[in-house]
């Protein structure tokens, strides 16, 4: 009478539905239903708790995508929801069924995965643990506002480190991946992308957030050979995939930050139960849970005890991830539940070394040019279009720079990629005049924002301690890299989306051609900047560097001044040279941060810290402030 028969079935129930056709979330929209399992499909039936009536809907299990349980805020009813994601003439459809008890949500799920796992269903890789709602135009978990928005978070094949009684790794095959995605000699090679990326050059493979590839080729830096789902491969930026393993896959996890931009992200959210997991700047401490919870930021340390994580005594865990899923449902001693990783904080792609594997030589035709954004001796810079990215251009006056020397090094430069240094992106070298692409950085130069008043979201020193802290990176790269910039200074250095400060156009002073600005007597020659090696004898180096970098700590505590106003250039070299004499300390600086400008000064250069050192005294006076 049913199609079903009863020894066909493998699980029944009589609980209650939500509505599909209504879309708001109110009491009224939920019917009892008699809930049927079988080998073939997930059917519902109307009738009494006594009786089972005619039936109401059938769902194939190849056609279900998902099912997940729905978080306990979502709907106030009960804590008991779970959720089957399912395709019917190719629309995407979620049935919102309420247990009675949470035991009895658990052995559905289990049995729905199970059954799903024998169809070979495809399971999404990503759902909504929230529900959408008409009332709020939106998901309850995301701030999506389209209800076919993509998933937010990892559905239950890839939360690898929770599987329930399903295997791991060998499940995920029957699960909608490619065995070759998933085989144990293959799980070395499977990554996972943690940002969208747009094929930009021939060869280029397209990312999917969150979809898995396998990776073919590691060997170069930052272009690697992958290998998508569907068979495509192509390269791929090597910062936009992460191992399966590892945390960065998860939204909430944000490696290295500093409390300070942590505090500043949840501030800018603003709601409770905003967190994150970062890496903790503590000693034998390796992660830190940071909440924000009536109104303030607070920081959990993850303690560690035999291998296992735990925030609280009595609940350990032997992933991260398993601890922050169950601080999703139960408080434990947290000032409340983990909800939501920041919403503005979103971790920024980084920028890509050049605009493709081998692709550093881009053709003019490519580039659309918008408004002029400076001068300088070299030329006029501008902001432009290279495909879907804004850049900045930089057109070279002929004959300001030593192009042959430039274009040589230019395809090593665009090798030099760091979050802390304003990306090269290419040249157009083919015709006149020579064009230079670079990252725009939205907020201009340092020195110019650092005259301005920005508005202040943090205490004004550790932000100032935060500017050296950005610059210090990226100069420890180019140490690291054997790269000399020559020139810095906070009118070199610039300011990006979230206040972060990169250093620009490294390398690029040894190429100008222009007597008054290469000869230390030159009127264009950053004198003020110089150390004393460089004065007497043009000896440039990282250790010259560090100097220049002790004046940028100097201009960025006096709020962009000129560094030894009204003394002229010759007084500057006595000073420096024959008095032994320095900068004096700004009145709002710390004695701390005096202190490490002081060592960039040594007179001798090879008594001048390293900047690797210099970033570790900085970190250190970060976090003591
Ligand atoms: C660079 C140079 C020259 O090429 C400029 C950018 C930018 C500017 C203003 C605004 C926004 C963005 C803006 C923000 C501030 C208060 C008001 C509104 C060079 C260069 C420098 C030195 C050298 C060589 C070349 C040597 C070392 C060899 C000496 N300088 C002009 C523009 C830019 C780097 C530049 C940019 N992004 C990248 N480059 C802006 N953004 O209207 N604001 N607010």
């Amino acid at each position: 009478m049913f199609g079903a028969t009863q020894n066909n079935e493998l699980l029944f129930n009589y609980m209650k539905k939500r509505s599909q056709n209504k879309k708001t979330i109110t009491r009224q929209s939920y019917k009892y239903r008699w809930f049927v399992l079988t080998h073939e499909s997930l059917s519902y039936y109307d009738g009494n708790i006594e009786k089972r009536g005619n039936r109401k809907g059938e769902i194939f299990l190849n056609s279900i995508r998902g099912v997940e349980e729905v978080e306990n805020l979502s709907l106030d009813l009960n804590n008991n929801v779970f959720q089957v994601v399912y395709l019917e003439s190719n629309d995407c459809y979620t049935l919102y069924i309420v247990a009675e008890t949470k035991r009895q949500r658990e052995t559905w799920i289990q049995a729905l995965r199970l059954a799903c796992k024998d169809k070979h269903s495809s399971f999404f890789q990503k759902y909504h643990p929230g529900v959408w709602t008409k009332s709020l135009d939106k998901y309850t978990c995301c701030d999506q506002i389209d209800r076919k928005a993509p998933g937010c978070e990892l559905s239950f094949i890839e939360r690898h480190d929770d599987l329930p009684s399903i295997g791991k790794h060998s499940s995920s095959s029957h699960l909608g991946y490619t065995p070759s995605l998933t085989s144990a000699e293959n799980f070395e090679k499977t990554y996972i992308a943690i940002y969208n990326f747009k094929p930009m050059a021939e060869g280029d493979l397209q990312l999917f957030k969150g979809e898995r590839y396998e990776v073919l080729d590691n060997s170069l830096e930052h272009w690697w050979v992958a290998k998508s789902k569907n068979g495509k491969t192509g390269y791929i930026p090597s910062t936009y995939v992460r191992k399966l393993r590892d945390l960065e896959i998860y939204d909430w996890y944000y490696k290295d930050i500093t409390r300070q931009k942590c505090e500043e992200y949840l501030r800018r959210d603003g709601r409770d139960g905003c967190f994150m997991v970062r890496d903790s700047t503590t000693p034998r401490i390796f992660y830190t849970v940071s909440l924000y919870a009536n109104g303030k930021p607070r920081h959990y340390h993850v303690k560690q005890n035999d291998k296992k994580f735990y925030l609280s005594e009595r609940c350990y865990f032997s992933t991260v991830p398993e601890l922050v899923n169950y601080h999703k449902h139960n408080a434990a001693g947290l000032e409340t539940r983990l909800h939501f990783p920041p919403r503005h904080g979103q971790r920024t792609a980084p920028t890509t070394a050049g605009f493709g594997h081998d692709h550093w030589e881009i053709d003019p035709s490519e580039l659309v040019r918008g408004k002029e954004l400076g001068t300088g001796c070299f030329g006029t810079v501008y902001e432009a279009w290279w495909k879907d990215n804004i850049v900045a251009i930089k057109l070279m006056k002929t004959g300001s720079m030593s192009e042959h020397g430039f274009i040589e090094e230019a395809k090593t430069m665009t090798q030099l990629s760091h979050p802390n240094l304003v990306q090269l992106y290419g040249v157009v070298t083919k015709q006149q005049p020579l064009i230079i692409i670079t990252e725009f950085m939205m907020h201009g130069s340092l020195w110019q924002f650092l005259k301005s008043k920005v508005p202040r979201i943090l205490n004004e020193t550790e932000r100032l301690i935060m500017f050296c802290v950005d610059v210090c990176k990226g100069m420890e790269y180019l140490e690291s890299r054997k790269c000399i910039h020559r020139d810095l200074a906070a009118r070199n250095c610039l300011v990006g989306q979230n206040y972060v400060v990169k250093v620009g156009d490294f390398g690029l002073a040894r190429h100008v051609i222009d007597d008054e600005y290469s000869s230390s007597y030159g009127a264009k020659f950053p004198i003020k900047w110089a150390a004393p090696e460089v004065l007497k004898y043009t000896r440039f180096s990282s250790k010259s560097d560090v100097w220049a970098f002790g004046v940028l700590i100097w201009e960025i505590f006096s709020g962009g001044q000129l560094p030894f106003a009204n003394i002229t250039n010759a007084d500057v070299v006595e000073i420096i040279c024959n008095k032994d004499e320095r900068l004096k300390k700004p009145i709002d600086c710390p004695q701390s941060v005096f202190t490490q400008m002081m060592n960039c000064w040594a007179r001798k250069a090879e008594d001048r810290p390293s900047f690797k050192i210099l970033l570790s005294c900085l970190h250190a006076i970060l976090e003591s402030t």
